[in-house]
């Protein structure tokens, strides 16, 4: 039996969540986290001006998503009040008016075209308004999608304790595509998973649809994410059989009010594997046929289905190459099938072949800007944020900027494969907007990421984040209730990657946890300090990959793996000279890789920011860095504070014991443990093993401290 839409998201959300007053003593009542933030919780003192805002909701409109605005402001307004704001047609003091153009003669009668034209399909215009004599809110869109987004943003302002009496927010999202990718095995495993299993319930789909397939789709849209690839990169291609897109089509009606759409990772095998032809060859006319015909039976039963996520020529995945032929005509092959459709192919570039330069670093760039001109217009390349694997720190990838006439999205990954896989708190907000602001210069100052990724650089014609996602079956969906952090963090950043990252910690700090001023600003300061701490206690100072086993502890003496460049010595190569990776003009040029001065910068050594500079640099260890102190000693401070840093985290948690739900306290608190003994150990273990180099010890000042 199938669950219906306004069941699910009415009744999941549960009970009511508690206030806020600092005056609370006792810890209020325990949650489990699966409410994520969209708790709506009492806004305490503020209540009482929210509700004169909201007499009464007019939602006009009759399509499905206009039912999902109902249901959410009917549960959300009934746990922060205690009771349901009516949802009817009257135009009072504090109506709140939803609807478009087309929908609601009252929108339409506001005249909002300019501000409306300016907002496109998903954007929204949240405004105080007089109505027929009266003082309204009005939430106004082009389409039902653009009203739903509005109106999570009014819930947002409400549940961050913010006014919402004298509005005017006009918004739009920055990028098209802001996708989650999710790295699930239809056998229910998830690739770098770390909160359970697969969502997916694949045995069960497509008659049997759990409610919470409803509530992802809420808390996606309640962020802004209007997508999701639902499979591994890594793809089965199973995925692909008539059997299996029948469960993706249930899937994909679930999500369909809530905006978001359903992609899928392709093989590009699948005409071998699961077509039975001889040849998956790009320029095989039977193989061109075989895609057109697998993307006609997929939109017959998705029509708005957005597209194939493909890993090709990668750690053992097929692709073009394997036929002689390139990363372009293998995504073209795909895009011609899906165009007629309006569907898009987001080919890859995390390939990294040993045949086209030594360094893994460089490879990518090499191949891909010689391909920029060949690719269909429905192709975008979807690029991780730096040149190695979502490592604790990269500097930004070189091929953001550098093809002019390609579309380039980003990814990034918000499941914490090298930062800590949901034991360590860390929120990646900060190392986004690291990423985002950095500037490429690929048409002079002010070419940031963020602005290549709107197409505000080189125009473009399909623009996205997308982002690896952590969400598994785990009743708090994330693992690390903290981890939850960096699902929203996504979210917001592909809207607007203007927002600061100390904004986007407050606003879920305060939806997830309290309201509590002086809580809220200590939660905010560990979020914000928590990434560096991670890469002082890990790969400080510009080293990388660091890393072995399951790519959670450092292990920097990992010399052996079936590839050299899954060695951790490989990018580190201490030894008695020095450490670091040479990858200035001296070198091995990678740095000419990027637009000048960007190049310059990182290539010469004095100005080089010291977090790139072994990333970049092979330094001597008694080289002198910025703060006077040698290359060996200025690691071994790294080292001690990240693991003091780690400490202190922990007890800055303990000291907000009563301030949240003790059972969410405790069990962050549980995960603090880790971290805090991890980092430790972490440090000892790596200054021990480049010790054996640099044939110094560690300073007596350092160690001191930890001795007392
Ligand atoms: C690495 C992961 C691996 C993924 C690969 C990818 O370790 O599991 O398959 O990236 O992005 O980070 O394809």
């Amino acid at each position: 039996m199938r669950t219906t839409l306004a069941g699910a998201a009415g009744v999941s959300l549960g009970g009511c969540a508690t206030g806020s007053s600092s005056l609370v003593r006792t810890p209020p009542p325990d949650e489990d986290g699966y409410r994520l933030w969209l708790r709506y919780a009492s806004p305490g003192a503020a209540a009482r001006g929210y509700e004169r805002a909201m007499r009464n909701i007019r939602v006009d409109g009759a399509s499905a998503t206009c039912g999902v605005i109902r249901n959410e402001l009917r549960a959300a307004t009934t746990a922060m009040f205690g009771r349901p704001v009516p949802l009817d047609e009257s135009v009072q003091e504090g109506s709140v008016i939803i609807g478009t153009p087309r929908s609601s003669e009252l929108i339409r009668d506001l005249n909002l075209g300019a501000e409306l034209e300016g907002v496109g399909n998903e954007g929204f215009v949240l405004r105080s308004a007089r109505v027929e004599g009266k003082s309204v809110t009005v939430i106004a869109a082009n389409e039902d999608i653009g009203a739903l987004y509005g109106a999570f943003h009014l819930l947002r302002l409400m549940q961050t304790a913010r006014p919402i009496a004298r509005l005017n927010v006009v918004e739009r999202p920055a990028v098209q595509l802001r996708l989650m990718n999710h790295w699930d095995n239809l056998n229910g495993t998830i690739e770098r998973g770390y909160a359970g299993r697969s969502l997916w319930q694949w045995r069960e789909l497509p008659d049997t649809l759990s409610p919470r397939y409803v509530d992802y789709a809420r808390a996606c849209c309640s962020i802004g994410i209007n997508g999701a690839v639902i499979n591994n990169v890594n793809a089965d291609v199973r995925i692909l059989s008539a059997e299996y897109l029948r469960k993706v089509a249930a899937l994909a009606d679930v999500w369909r009010p809530f905006g978001v759409r359903m992609y899928l990772s392709a093989n590009f095998a699948a005409p071998v594997r699961l077509g039975g032809l001889s040849t998956a060859d790009p320029r095989d006319p039977a193989v061109a046929d075989w895609w057109k015909a697998k993307a006609d039976e997929i939109y017959a039963l998705i029509p708005d289905f957005g597209g194939f996520l493909v890993k090709a020529n990668s750690e053992g995945q097929p692709g073009p190459k394997t036929y002689g032929r390139t990363h372009a005509e293998g995504a073209n092959l795909l895009a011609d099938a899906l165009a007629p459709h309006k569907g898009v192919v987001m080919w890859r570039a995390f390939v990294y072949d040993e045949d086209v330069d030594p360094d893994r670093a460089k490879r990518a760039y090499l191949e891909f800007t010689r391909l920029d001109g060949q690719f269909r217009p429905n192709v975008a390349v979807q690029v991780k944020n730096g040149a190695i694997d979502f490592q604790p720190r990269e500097p930004f990838h070189p091929l953001f900027g550098a093809m002019k006439e390609t579309p380039v999205i980003a990814e990034i990954q918000a499941t914490q494969e090298y930062t800590g896989q949901a034991k360590h708190l860390v929120y990646l907000g900060t190392m986004w907007k690291e990423f985002l602001d950095s500037d490429t210069h690929a048409k002079g100052e002010g070419s940031t990421v963020a602005n290549v990724l709107a197409g505000r650089v080189h125009p473009s014609r399909i623009t996205g984040i997308v982002s690896v996602t952590n969400p598994g079956l785990d009743t708090n969906w994330c693992g690390h209730h903290f981890s939850q952090s960096n699902w929203y963090a996504f979210g917001r950043l592909a809207w607007n990657p203007e927002l600061t990252a100390e904004a986007v910690a407050e606003e879920w700090t305060r939806m997830t946890f309290t309201n509590d001023d002086r809580a809220v600003a200590t939660i905010r300061r560990m979020m914000i300090s928590s990434h560096e701490s991670f890469v002082n206690y890990t790969m400080p100072l510009g080293l990388h990959h660091l890393i072995g086993g399951d790519h959670y502890a450092p292990m920097p003496w990992n010399n052996r793996a079936p590839r050299e460049d899954w060695t951790a010595t490989y990018y580190h190569q201490a030894s008695e000279e020095g450490i670091g990776f040479d990858r200035t003009r001296k070198g091995n040029r990678a740095v000419e890789q990027y637009f000048p001065p960007v190049c310059d910068l990182f290539d010469d050594l004095k100005s080089c920011p010291e977090k790139f500079l072994l990333w970049f640099h092979r330094c001597r260890w008694d080289y002198r860095v910025k703060s006077g102190r040698t290359l060996w000693e200025e690691l071994c401070v790294k080292y001690y504070e990240g693991a003091a840093q780690a400490a202190a985290l922990r007890e800055t948690w303990q000291s907000l014991a009563g301030k949240i739900d003790a059972r969410r306290h405790r069990e962050v608190d549980e995960r603090l443990a880790i971290q805090v003994a991890d980092a430790a150990k972490w440090r000892d273990q790596i200054l021990e093993y480049f010790g054996q180099f640099s044939k110094r010890p560690i300073p007596s000042d350092l160690r001191l401290t930890i001795d007392d």
